[in-house]
């Protein structure tokens, strides 16, 4: 922790304040933050920072989208929340504007990540049920090591990290881990008639940005069609242009439904960042295994989400974020590859668009002080740009997709001049 002078009163009196009040579920890096706009967040003390994090991909849109902020206010002051007891006059549109953007037949409104992830397994096992004939209750559901999918008990219980899962039993039974990125692994699992479907995430975020081979996905999905089993993209972090393409799973082009995810779970930048919203979708035939009284959610299609998550993805739209995703992810890359090529600690850098890390060979420097990826964070803080390491020695860097070149190039002087000085 920086010697943070008397001058840092602010900072320190925030960090004092959730120390002693909050929780300690997380170990954020020494930086509190009290405004944003676009690419910039700005912190106590005013000074800006470079987002390089993005809140994990749920601000793709940029900080405070002024489109984004006008339709909140609005909507604000008109309706914010109905329940679903009754209908409202925004929910049918935002439902059509989502299946038409991603090309599903129907889609299930709710609010946080994890809360559309356990929706997406309820409706796998129900489907098992009443569609494959799985016998009740021996309904299984795939899962890839180094998952991650939110943090409920039933969701941490197929973690394979353990930081997520030990002390949290005992688990919701029904599920199998097989190794990330390996057809063979599962073609071998699909094998059991009692498997309903498979979740898996296109790129795994958390586990560093782990990147699989470029046909893992198409090679999946039909696996799963031939055993017909549900293949289930989590899109949550991956979704949304993040990648260069508005699903990650999928090419934008691709019709096919043999050849698309049964269902896409969304969330993060569903609504850029200004308000919980998240969905899964689906086609007509899945999603009708949900009947009356079989899920819900106060909050879930409330008119304050589906008009923010509206804007939200118009915004994607006539930004061409997606576009701007793909050509400024491969800039990204090529700069951090000449980090690669020049400094040995520096062992590669993996993504697509603008979802990419580096990882960091720990090591410690010849004044004997530690040479992590946190160190480096930490230099790249005092430097203007804020990211943050995943598992020790990966860093992730994921800007708002809004980003301009000519920004994008000034972070990765940033981020060159860290390493420098972290060498
Ligand atoms: C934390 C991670 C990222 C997700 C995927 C579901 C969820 C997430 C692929 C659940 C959420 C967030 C959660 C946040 C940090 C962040 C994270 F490091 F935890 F794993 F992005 F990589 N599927 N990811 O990435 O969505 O319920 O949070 O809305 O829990 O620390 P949520």
């Amino acid at each position: 922790m920086p010697q943070l002078t008397q001058q840092h009163s602010k900072t320190q009196r925030a960090i004092d304040l959730e120390e002693r009040y909050g929780a300690h579920n997380y170990h954020p890096l020494p930086v509190v933050l009290d405004s944003g706009k676009g690419v910039f967040v700005w912190d106590v003390e005013g000074k800006r920072y470079y987002d390089f994090l993005s809140a994990y991909s749920a601000v793709n849109q940029g900080h405070c989208h002024p489109r984004l902020v006008a339709v909140m206010q609005d909507q604000a002051a008109r309706m914010t929340l109905t329940s679903r007891a009754f209908y409202n006059s925004l929910l049918g549109e935002y439902e059509r504007m989502v299946c038409e953007f991603f090309g599903y037949e129907k889609m299930l409104p709710m609010n946080t990540g994890a809360e559309a992830v356990e929706t997406a397994l309820k409706m796998a096992r129900k489907w098992g049920y009443q569609k494959k004939g799985i016998p009740a209750g021996e309904a299984k559901i795939l899962v890839c090591e180094g998952n991650f999918h939110g943090r409920t008990i039933t969701i941490v219980g197929m973690s394979t990290d353990p930081d997520c899962q030990i002390g949290f039993g005992p688990f919701t039974p029904g599920f199998e881990v097989i190794p990330y990125d390996d057809i063979p692994a599962l073609e071998k699992a699909l094998a059991d008639p009692n498997v309903c479907a498979f979740l898996v995430e296109p790129i795994q975020g958390e586990r560093g940005v782990y990147t699989p081979a470029d046909d893992y996905m198409p090679k999946a999905i039909a696996a799963c069609k031939k055993h017909n089993v549900l293949f289930i993209a989590d899109e949550i972090q991956t979704g949304i242009a993040r990648t260069g393409r508005l699903l990650c799973s999928v090419p934008d082009e691709e019709q096919d439904p043999a050849k698309r995810p049964d269902a896409v779970i969304l969330a993060k930048a569903l609504s850029g960042g200004m308000y919980p919203v998240s969905a899964v979708l689906a086609s007509d035939a899945i999603m009708s295994v949900f009947t009356p009284g079989t899920h819900g959610s106060t909050y879930g299609g409330n008119p304050m989400g589906a008009r923010v998550a509206m804007e939200a993805l118009a915004v994607v739209k006539d930004e061409d974020l997606t576009a701007n995703s793909e050509r400024l992810g491969k800039v990204f890359r090529a700069e951090m590859q000449k980090l690669v090529d020049q400094y040995p600690f520096i062992k590669l850098v993996r993504g697509k668009g603008l979802l990419n890390a580096v990882v960091i060979e720990e090591r410690i420097a010849a004044d004997g002080s530690p040479r992590s990826a946190w160190e480096l964070c930490l230099l790249m803080r005092d430097n203007g740009l804020l990211a943050k390491p995943t598992h020790g020695d990966i860093i992730r860097f994921a800007p708002p997709l809004v980003i301009r070149e000519e920004e994008l190039m000034e972070c990765c002087r940033i981020i060159a001049s860290s390493v420098q000085q972290f060498a």
